[in-house]
């Protein structure tokens, strides 16, 4: 691939609907380019750019790539990303590479959920837009149809580039001396009218629809034409706002004149090169062996392997102006996020923003003592793809796996066993119960071994009672029932109780126990004797002051469109849940306040989906512990009963 400078280069994501078409359009793309001289198929497993062996079984997009196509000049840099909802951390990644985006809908199922939530995506992300109606070569697609429906949806700024009265209407907008003139009922030229629409679509005040069929061709040529005539170039991009070296607010023009810098947007873990970093250079040119300072990690990093991409093939990339896509391999301090800059000029970036994960679940090893093999691995998975979490269960002991769904998190595992040789079974996360007391006690512990050999003694007098804290220890002792030195054992003892309770094994809270009586002897009395006695001492106390068990309880804030209320509300009562709340949203649709018990909502991210065709979301907090009712309780007791006695 030739060099090309920023004039002449377009950064476009590719988005929509799972399936819509998206990776095969770039195929009929580059055939159209001449870069391939056959059409890939999924079917085949043969694209350019699903060249990832778990995108060629699974037969869609798991992961953003590159794909260049080169045009009359100018070099097109798509970025195509996956259609599943699971994958949407990629769509936010690429949307940070990019000038503008097409949504592609399939024309023979119209709006999807997905096309509505692409259109948030470049919302949020002040991306223009263009809209690419695929598969017109079937039999049941209705281009007019699918045009009218996106008007319905999102409004008149969508138009067909054929319907001359409605552009000039809206380019007359667009700007006042074409305004001037359209009232006085001139034509505008064929360049006004170009610029007037290039301006629309930066401003988003224009979204273009054009149509194809990316198997037989039909329109391709077409809309890569439409691409190159109105989708804006890097340089035109608003000014990229960042921190510099103070941590102060800075902004950053895209130009080859400017101190270097670039935004790493992509990681991938290939199995022969190791990490690649896709970096979009922002501003001035990043140069082959030459080096360059990570601004987040505050290191600096040696460029020594730089190249272009078009899926998997790399071509050599000596130098990368501002506003072209390049990839770097063997960067040993960057992550997904950094930036990369001139050491002398820094600017720091935010880092991409990625949804926060919907479903938890634990991952447990197939064969024991695997665990830490199993944290290494996903710790660099991680490093991949960020849109995933980790995390430590210190109650349940468990590791925990976030994601967008159970797709994203079953792809996770199995890139575990791919690459890092590790089984891994992934289970509902266990509920951190928790136990405690809502009477008083007051009993005796005594441990005493006094047969033969160096003997054994200690007895102590504890009284229980519900405490504000999690644990309290005082002592009352008089009279040197209970030497001074044997207190802190007894203390220690009781902390030790409190990490396993006596119903179901589970962290015991708000107690408090006073030691205030008990006897000791000469010879045999010693400190793990009275670390016993203690331990009786609770055990029989916590029994006796009425012991309860607490779940934890969490906040949920659903978004959700208003046709799926009532599904909503009735799915929340079958959980135990409440609704606290609604708030209907500026933008249509309602927030639906509700709490539910944890243990009855990790699956809560797949059961939104299903409820409301994935037009849902939600975020979820812990709020706080309460009691289970006792039916509930019981089941747990006896569950727990059971498995010890089994151990
Ligand atoms: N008839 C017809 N089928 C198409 C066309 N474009 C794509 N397909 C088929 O639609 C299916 C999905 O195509 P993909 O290119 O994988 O769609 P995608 O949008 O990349 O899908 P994700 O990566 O899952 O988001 C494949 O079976 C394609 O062969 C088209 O223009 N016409
Ligand atoms: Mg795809």
């Amino acid at each position: 691939m030739k060099g090309y400078t920023g004039d002449s280069i377009r950064n476009i994501a590719l988005l929509g609907h799972g399936g819509c078409g998206k990776t095969t359009i770039l195929e009929a793309a580059l055939l159209a380019s001449g870069a391939i001289k056959r059409l890939g198929r999924i079917e085949d497993g043969n694209t350019v750019s699903d060249y990832d062996k778990m995108e060629i079984e699974k037969r869609h997009s798991i992961g953003a790539s590159l794909v260049p196509v080169e045009r009359g000049g100018f070099k097109i840099n798509f970025i195509d990303t996956p259609g599943f909802f699971d994958f949407v951390g990629d769509v936010h990644s690429a949307l940070r590479a990019v000038e503008a985006a097409v949504i592609v809908v399939d024309a023979s199922a119209g709006v999807q959920v997905g096309t509505e939530k692409a259109w948030n995506s470049c919302k949020q992300h002040n991306t223009p837009k263009f809209f690419l109606l695929n598969k017109t070569d079937k039999e049941n697609s209705d281009v007019n149809r699918v045009i009218a429906d996106l008007k319905a949806k999102f409004g008149t700024s969508v138009v067909t580039l054929d319907d001359k009265d409605a552009l000039s209407e809206i380019v007359a907008e667009t700007d006042e001396v074409l305004l001037d003139k359209f009232f006085s009922g001139k034509e505008f030229t064929e360049e006004e009218f170009n610029r007037g629409l290039s301006g629309g679509v930066a401003s988003g005040d224009i979204v273009p629809v054009a149509a194809c069929s990316a198997v037989n061709g039909d329109g391709v040529d077409e809309f890569l034409d439409m691409l190159l005539e109105y989708a804006p170039g890097p340089y035109s991009h608003p000014p990229y706002e960042g921190a510099d070296a103070k941590g102060e607010i800075v902004s950053r023009k895209c130009g080859e004149s400017e101190a270097a810098s670039g935004f790493v947007f992509k990681t991938i873990a290939d199995p022969f090169v190791g990490k690649i970093s896709l970096i979009k250079v922002i501003s001035g040119k990043l140069v082959l062996g030459a080096e360059i300072y990570n601004a987040g990690a505050e290191k600096t990093e040696k460029l020594g392997s730089m190249f272009y991409l078009r899926g998997k093939t790399q071509s050599d990339a000596p130098s990368v102006p501002a506003g072209d896509i390049a990839a770097a391999s063997k960067l040993q301090y960057t992550q997904t996020g950094d930036t990369l800059c001139d050491r002398t000029k820094v600017i720091k970036y935010p880092p991409v923003e990625f949804p926060e994960p919907s479903l938890f679940m634990a991952v447990e090893p197939k064969v024991k003592g695997e665990e830490e093999k199993i944290n290494a691995g996903l710790h660099k998975l991680m490093e991949e793809d960020p849109s995933f979490v980790v995390k430590r269960d210190t109650e349940t002991h468990q590791t925990l796996l976030g994601g967008q769904g159970e797709i994203q998190i079953n792809i996770v595992t199995s890139k575990l066993k791919e690459k890092f040789g590790v089984n891994v079974a992934l289970k509902d996360p266990k509920v951190p119960y928790r136990e405690t007391i809502k009477g008083s006690s007051d009993v005796q512990g005594k441990h005493k071994k006094q047969s033969g050999g160096a003997g054994q003694y200690g007895d102590v007098h504890i009284r229980f009672s519900p405490s504000q804290e999690e644990f309290e220890f005082s002592e009352e002792l008089f009279g040197g029932s209970v030497p001074r030195n044997y207190v802190p054992a007894v203390e220690k003892g009781l902390r030790e109780c409190m990490d396993k309770g006596p119903l179901a094994g589970c962290k015991v809270v708000n107690v408090k126990a006073v030691l205030y009586d008990g006897s000791y002897h000469e010879v045999d009395s010693n400190e793990m004797a009275f670390k016993i006695a203690a331990s009786l001492a609770f055990k029989k106390g916590i029994a006796e002051a009425k012991p309860i068990l607490l779940e934890p309880v969490v906040r949920l804030e659903i978004l959700a469109p208003d046709e799926y209320m009532g599904d909503i509300m009735g799915d929340m009562n079958k959980r135990r849940g409440k609704i606290l709340g609604m708030e209907p949203q500026a933008g249509g649709g309602q927030k639906v306040l509700a709490e539910a018990p944890q243990a009855e909502i990790f699956r809560y991210a797949v059961a939104l989906r299903s409820i409301t065709q994935a037009r849902g979301s939600f975020i979820m907090r812990f709020d706080r512990y309460e009691e289970i009712p006792a039916h509930l309780a019981e089941k747990i007791i006896a569950g727990y009963k059971t498995a010890s006695a089994a151990e």
